[in-house]
């Protein structure tokens, strides 16, 4: 009897998509998977949770699971960080569980940030790196109220020379590529320097080569990401802020599809002064 592979292939493929999505999968490709379904509404999200090791709730901090608003879509539960005191001086904390380490790799995350939220101080910090604390950072992003901007040095400080600005009152795509080891990394959307990221907004590149941030030795794994903020005893500075998250994503496989439109561009641009510097060359010969 004649046998076909044909048949088979397109199961197998779509098998190994399937364990793919599935939230903190054993594969290779996703490491940690959050779409905040499993939480009672409007119920504080706790370190009982298997998704996160710390979070915070208390003192006008906050990290709950919402499901009004559908800010992600209908019937949709989402993440809800926020800090509502400019006087609390309160520290916030909200770290993922440890998931299996990667030196390269790809996170992902939806956010809403709403305008008529009261914003104070410096912004959410997204830090990632072996743990969580400053000590555990290898890479760092401030987001908040409209902005996104590089973190840079021992205390994860925002840089605002870097701010690429986003809409408010609308869901967002943030993807961050990172590469955490010593050499130059090649991916479908571009390349990324040592010790470097790309971010992208919504599929295109907002940011390149942005360098680490923390005091976790360059070259560590990756295997926590943390929410935390910068307090102050000052009210002029003190944080607050809220953010809504859904589908918080560790992937140790990069899935940006192609070249982005800016990188496009500067491919580009490199292109043509190569061309020009060909023709420069011919008529002085
Ligand atoms: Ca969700
Ligand atoms: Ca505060």
């Amino acid at each position: 009897m004649k046998t076909s592979n044909s048949k088979l292939t397109p199961i197998l493929f779509s098998a190994s998509i399937l364990a793919g999505a599935l939230p903190l999968t054993s594969s290779a490709e996703v490491l940690y998977f959050e779409n905040f379904e499993s939480y009672t509404p409007g119920s504080a999200i706790t370190s009982a949770s298997p998704y996160w090791s710390s979070t915070t709730n208390t003192n006008d901090v906050y990290f709950e699971a919402h499901d009004s608003g559908d800010y992600f879509g209908a019937d949709n539960q989402y993440g809800y960080i926020a800090d509502t005191s400019v006087t609390n001086n309160q520290n916030m904390s909200d770290a993922t569980s440890s998931f299996t380490g990667t030196y390269t790799g790809q996170i992902d995350l939806d956010f809403y940030d709403a305008s008529d939220d009261l914003f104070n101080g410096a912004g959410f910090i997204l830090r990632f790196g072996t743990g969580d604390g400053n000590t555990k950072t290898s890479f760092g992003i401030y987001i908040q109220n409209g902005e996104i901007m590089k973190a840079y040095g021992q205390y994860v400080t925002r840089d605002p020379a870097t701010a690429v600005t986003y809409d408010m009152d609308t869901a967002n795509t943030l993807s961050i590529v990172f590469n955490n080891t010593d050499e130059s990394m090649i991916y479908a959307g571009g390349s990324i320097a040592a010790y470097s990221m790309d971010v992208y907004l919504n599929g295109v590149q907002i940011a390149h080569d942005w360098g680490t941030a923390g005091e976790d030795p360059a070259g560590s794994l990756i295997q926590m990401v943390n929410f935390n903020a910068k307090r102050s005893a000052n009210s002029e500075s003190d944080f607050a802020g809220t953010l809504y998250l859904d589908n918080l994503k560790v992937s140790s496989d990069i899935s940006i599809p192609e070249p982005s439109s800016s990188y496009m561009l500067i491919a580009g641009l490199a292109g043509m002064l190569i061309a020009l510097r060909k023709r420069l060359l011919k008529q002085r010969s």
